[in-house]
């Protein structure tokens, strides 16, 4: 496979996150503009997400030995199908020592039963569609109302393009990549490194 070859030259080993900085999304950017212009079919857009997914698989570092149970931290889209930003922030978290409870994609309602039953002292949402932002808002209200005191930290395009977002939607922090979550999670729960 041509883009299996092409990332395969590139990595040394240690470079998973760059290369999927550098070269896999700009090229999933690419191609959802290819879309979004009409030259490519959603069916093409899909086949070379499914091609990404299984080559970012494969080159993610595997969990850290030094496991840390606290704090416990929860992944979520609330409706989004796009599920690779998500599943490298995983990665990335997992190989920091971090234990990630993986909900998928929920609604806010199923997503505040699942950190109450879990104990999650920080919910990490993941945004691409501009549409779904609201959802954070209503997740912040549906905490409000049951008293759920779990951090929200969001993350995603939308909140790149608009760096007060967050706070409009009640989310308690923003993080703009894998390594600014790391930092943002130890901050809300006051750990200093
Ligand atoms: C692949 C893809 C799909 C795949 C997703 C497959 C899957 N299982 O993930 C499929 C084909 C299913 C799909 C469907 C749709 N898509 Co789409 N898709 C894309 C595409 C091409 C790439 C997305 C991607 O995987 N990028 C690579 C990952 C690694 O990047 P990322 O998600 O941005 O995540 C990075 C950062 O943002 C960050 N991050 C992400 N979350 C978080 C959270 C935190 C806390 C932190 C710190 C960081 C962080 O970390 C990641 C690594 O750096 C984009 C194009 C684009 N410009 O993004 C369009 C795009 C997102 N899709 C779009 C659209 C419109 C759709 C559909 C509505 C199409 C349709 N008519 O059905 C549906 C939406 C369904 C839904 N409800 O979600 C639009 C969104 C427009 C908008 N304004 O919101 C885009 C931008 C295409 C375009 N140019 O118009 N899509």
């Amino acid at each position: 496979m041509v883009a299996n070859k092409i990332i395969m030259d590139l990595y040394d080993g240690n470079n998973a996150f760059e290369l999927i900085k550098e070269v896999i999304t700009p090229a999933l950017e690419r191609i959802g503009s290819k879309w979004a212009d009409g030259d490519i079919a959603l069916s093409q857009e899909y086949m070379a997400s499914r091609i990404s997914e299984d080559i970012v698989d494969s080159i993610l570092p595997p969990e850290s030995s030094t496991r840390r149970d606290v704090p416990v931290i929860g992944l979520t889209t609330l409706g989004d199908e796009h599920m690779l930003g998500k599943r490298i922030l995983s990665a990335f978290l997992k190989a920091s020592g971090f234990k990630i409870l993986d909900y998928g994609d929920m609604k806010a309602e199923l997503v505040a039963r699942n950190i109450k039953n879990d104990g999650v002292d920080v919910i990490i949402v993941s945004v691409l569609m501009l549409n779904l932002v609201s959802e954070v808002r209503e997740l912040r209200s549906v905490f409000d109302r049951e008293g759920i005191d779990t951090k929200i930290l969001v993350g995603g395009a939308p909140f790149l393009f608009d760096h007060d977002l967050w706070k409009e939607v009640g989310a308690d922090s923003m993080a703009s990549d894998a390594m600014e979550s790391f930092e943002q999670i130890n901050s809300l729960m006051g750990i200093v490194q």
